[in-house]
């Protein structure tokens, strides 16, 4: 990622990043990335692809830690605070990590799990050391490796190179018509593209300023919308949804000081799941702003988006970004004709490297020909995208979050209380999809609290069902297959 530190040489000066009420210029971040590099480096001239692994707070010290890695020619593995210790052991097991990096607040948390690596650390006893660093990383090794949940198995781990991620940074920069003037609120968990390209490197890219918020929280975003320097906001839709609600709570001069703040924004997007027209129609009602929904995959950062300066259509997501080539095929990976509905496939320099690990799940993702099939359902209408919906109902988006039920159902499987079970996702205004669970049990009743307390041993909050019912068997069809679409029935 040369160009990124390259970029980054033009703007020492300028601040880079805003976190914990602190400002951080270029040169701090250049200068932290270094020290941190060498203590990384312990004497050799090249991590040569070792995968390091961290859990610290959207904070300057991520990004620092993030660019030392890239920079010592090491493989970013950001892990998320919100997973229990069985899914963090998985990754960590999974990529063979050789280091585990921690900021104080994960240290206990984190104790099991250093024995799994060569050497693990608290952020804060990296030592300074005043040197220079000058790796060449040539842009074809692998950069990052992100979770994404699929239709088998286990999360697979998504290795993109230092050319996938500057392909994507690029396309959104020159898209959305970045520059360094721009001041833009992170409060995106930072283990998923979302928040690491579209909202970090993208503004570091452009000699921008990222200011952190520690964790989503609808009052601090308006707060910190109070001050009027931030001009540009990303989100999903459930963060939408839930401004809205909390900005209907406010007295009408807070509403209007609000409304009239927003109103001066450069940019709003939103994306990572389908954006309700409801959503859409509320918040340009409160903001003045028609979002710019844009398509993405973490397999590939961003593909469709809306246009930054013409039209943008409510319920669609666009067309392929600069550099991207899109097209719908049918089931044999044959493209479709005009107005028929296809999977969205996908190629271009903005396409993953391969799944950890899993060659043959990455063979089985890409066609002959080398498309990427992302397993979403478009159809090309008014000059535009429009996703349909996915190949799979065992994918499920909540709260901009992808879930396998798979997984879900195997976790629930493991209950000493609990035979058998179907997962599906219903349709729900503020999370997109609600997670939720039928259970055939070998007694009486189940305290389903406690089901989703057990539950949390093993799975991130966000994948536990928030609706159970008790069922003798599930709906099934005639090959004894659970029917999954009568399945959802039974919740809405
Ligand atoms: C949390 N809660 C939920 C869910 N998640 N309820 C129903 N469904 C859910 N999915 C409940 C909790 O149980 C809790 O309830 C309460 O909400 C608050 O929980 P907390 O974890 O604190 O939630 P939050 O912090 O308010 O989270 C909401 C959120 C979060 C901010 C919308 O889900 C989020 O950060 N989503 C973004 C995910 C993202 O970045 N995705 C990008 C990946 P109780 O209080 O009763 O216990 S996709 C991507 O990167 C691609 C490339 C793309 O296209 O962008
Ligand atoms: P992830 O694997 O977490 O990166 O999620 C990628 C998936 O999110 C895609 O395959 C889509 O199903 C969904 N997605 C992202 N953006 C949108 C959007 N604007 N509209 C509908 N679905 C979306």
């Amino acid at each position: 990622m040369k160009n990124l530190f390259a970029q980054a040489q033009k703007h020492k000066s300028r601040i880079a990043i805003i976190s914990t009420g602190q400002s951080y210029s270029y040169t701090d971040l250049i200068s932290k990335s270094t020290e941190l590099a060498h203590f990384l480096l312990r004497g050799r001239t090249d991590l040569n692809g070792a995968r390091i692994a961290f859990l610290m707070p959207p904070s300057f010290e991520y990004t620092a830690l993030m660019w030392a890695i890239w920079r010592a020619g090491g493989i970013a593995v950001p892990l998320c605070e919100k997973h229990p210790l069985a899914s963090l052991t998985y990754v960590i097991e999974d990529t063979q990590a050789e280091c585990l990096v921690y900021s104080k607040e994960f240290k206990n948390k984190l104790e099991p799990l250093s024995e799994k690596v060569t050497y693990s650390f608290d952020f804060e006893e990296a030592e300074s050391q005043n040197i220079t660093l000058d790796l060449a990383i040539k842009k074809e090794r692998s950069a990052l490796i992100l979770y994404t949940s699929g239709t088998t198995g286990n999360p697979k781990g998504v290795v993109t190179t230092h050319q996938n991620i500057e392909a994507q940074i690029t396309s959104l920069t020159r898209g959305w018509g970045w520059s360094k003037e721009d001041h833009i609120l992170n409060v995106l968990p930072m283990h998923h593209v979302h928040g690491i390209i579209n909202v970090l490197s993208c503004a570091l890219w452009s000699g921008a300023c990222c200011e952190f918020l520690s964790r989503f929280d609808s009052k601090k975003v308006f707060d910190s919308f109070s001050r009027e320097s931030i001009n540009v906001f990303m989100a999903v839709p459930t963060i939408y949804y839930k401004l809205i609600v909390f900005w209907k709570e406010l007295s009408l001069t807070e509403q209007e000081e609000i409304s009239s703040i927003l109103k001066k924004f450069r940019l709003m997007v939103s994306g990572s799941a389908a954006l309700p027209v409801s959503v859409l129609e509320a918040w340009k009602k409160i903001s003045g702003h028609v979002l710019l929904e844009r398509y993405g995959m973490t397999e590939m950062g961003m593909a469709i988006s809306n246009s930054y300066r013409a039209k943008r259509i409510p319920g669609h997501i666009g067309l392929p970004l600069e550099g991207v080539t899109v097209r719908l095929a049918d089931e044999q990976n044959q493209p479709v004709k005009e107005g028929n509905q296809g999977e969205i496939q996908v190629k271009g320099p903005n396409v993953f490297k391969e799944y950890w690990n899993k060659p043959k799940a990455t063979q089985a993702t890409f066609t002959k020909e080398g498309w990427f099939k992302t397993g979403d359902i478009a159809v090309f209408e008014n000059n535009c995208y429009r996703i349909l919906g996915r190949n799979s109902v065992d994918i499920i988006k909540s709260g901009g979050y992808k879930i396998s039920a798979l997984e879900i159902e195997e976790a629930l499987r493991k209950h000493p209380d609990i035979k058998e079970c179907g997962v599906v996702g219903v349709p729900d205004e503020e999370w997109g999809e609600l997670i939720c669970a039928s259970l055939i049990v070998n007694k009486e009743t189940l305290d389903f609290k406690a089901v989703s307390t057990w539950l949390k041993s093993l799975l991130p909050s966000y994948k536990i069902p928030r609706k159970y019912i008790l069922q003798e068997d599930l709906p099934r069809n005639v090959m004894g297959k659970v029917t999954k679409n009568e399945l959802k029935k039974l919740f809405i």
